[in-house]
């Protein structure tokens, strides 16, 4: 057990349905504490950084496009092994493969909208807190 932070965003399709409070309920409910909290439209060269890793796939460009298009709400979460216990929450990255339960699972239905991202490890999450929260973490 370790005690991590982890970001986590609520994408503008999340925000777009009224899904924050929800998702932020979930989170709570678990144990987790939210640190830090922004609702905020995300720039271009934010966008491409944060999905750096993506760059050359053919869905890049819809990608960025779709994270940017309105604001999303981007939350730093602490608690015990925060990190995978969070994607756990989330569930599968496509929702037809989310399990019932978690919040793909139970409102998402295409892999191009699927409501929250989560950090997938203890770099990503290092990087991507300070891509958001610079100098906070
Ligand atoms: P994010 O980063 O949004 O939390 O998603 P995951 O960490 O769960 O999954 P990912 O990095 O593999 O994908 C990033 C983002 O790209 C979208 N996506 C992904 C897509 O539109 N088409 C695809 O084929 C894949 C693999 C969904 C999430």
């Amino acid at each position: 057990m370790s005690d991590q932070k982890t970001l986590i965003l609520v994408k503008p399709d999340g925000v777009a349905r009224g899904l924050v409070g929800e998702v932020i309920a979930r989170i709570e409910r678990k144990g987790f504490t939210v640190e830090a909290l922004e609702l905020r439209t995300l720039e271009r060269s934010v966008a491409e950084e944060h999905y750096a890793e993506h760059t050359e796939r053919p869905f890049f460009g819809e990608l960025v496009d779709f994270i940017t298009s309105a604001p999303l709400v981007a939350m730093c979460v602490s608690g015990d092994d925060a990190i995978v216990s969070m994607r756990n929450i989330m569930g599968a990255t496509n929702p037809v493969e989310a399990t019932p339960g978690s919040i793909r699972g139970d409102f998402a239905t295409i892999i191009g909208e699927n409501i929250v991202h989560g950090s997938d490890s203890p770099e990503s999450a290092a990087r991507e807190l300070e891509l958001f929260f610079p100098g906070r973490f």
